[in-house]
């Protein structure tokens, strides 16, 4: 029985398990919900994901939801290629740079990258100043790690590169949109401002089914 895998568009959590997907090359059965039309809050999805978020994963008769808690299932499941570290010290490096990412780099993201798209709270000048702050942080120490390796744990990629990746994105595209103008939030030009992580994304980017993980609103 296929893999099904709920999704939304624009997610950096479901994004992060769409790449492992790719990456080992698993066939799944791709659910898109709405979020404009609250797909994600149905009877029957609150039944496979009572919080009504996505991503939630469907194998066989298993059920997972939380993209970190997805991502290590699969890799135990799939094991090729491995992305949770070939040695302990991997593994532990791994696990630290998606703990890092989830305390720091998604709550300050969050805190910037939701009024910019939605409007709502743009007026909290200070707190978007002080998230953004933390987030240059952020991107300054993966930088940093960036330019000793191209990848940021080992030599491969792993679910350190996955997991902080569309968050990464997320950041960047919501400092392209007007709205971010008036903040000068300093990550634009990557390419200028973080080169290494303007390196990583493009090694990214040119991962073979990248362009079936981008996020469909975002090309229109
Ligand atoms: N910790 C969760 C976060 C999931 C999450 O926050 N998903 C958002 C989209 S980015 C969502 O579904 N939000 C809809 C809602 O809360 O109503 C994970 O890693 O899977």
């Amino acid at each position: 029985m296929a893999i099904e895998f709920y999704w939304g568009s624009g997610s950096p959590f479901a994004w992060r398990v769409m790449l492992t997907l790719e990456v080992k090359g698993l066939a799944y059965e791709s659910k898109l919900l709405e979020f404009s039309k609250a797909e994600h809050k149905t009877p029957a999805y609150l039944r496979l994901n009572p919080r009504g978020k996505v991503p939630t994963l469907k194998d066989g008769d298993f059920v997972l939801y939380e993209s970190l808690g997805i991502m290590s299932y699969l890799d135990r499941k799939y094991p090729d290629p491995p992305l949770f570290g070939k040695t302990a010290e991997e593994t532990g490096l791994i696990w630290r740079t998606l703990a890092e990412c989830e305390s720091y780099m998604a709550p300050a993201g969050n805190k910037v990258v939701r009024p910019i798209f939605f409007g709502k709270g743009l007026d909290q000048v200070e707190e978007i100043q002080e998230a953004a702050q933390t987030l240059r942080q952020e991107f300054k120490m993966i930088d940093d790690r960036l330019a000793r390796s191209n990848w940021l744990v080992g030599d491969k990629i792993s679910a350190a590169d996955i997991g902080v990746f569309p968050l990464v994105q997320l950041v960047l595209r919501a400092a392209g949109k007007e709205a971010a103008q008036p903040f000068h939030l300093g990550f634009l030009p990557l390419a200028q401002t973080f080169t290494n992580v303007a390196r990583w994304v493009e090694r990214i980017e040119a991962l073979p089914n990248y362009q079936r993980t981008y996020p469909p609103h975002w090309r229109q």
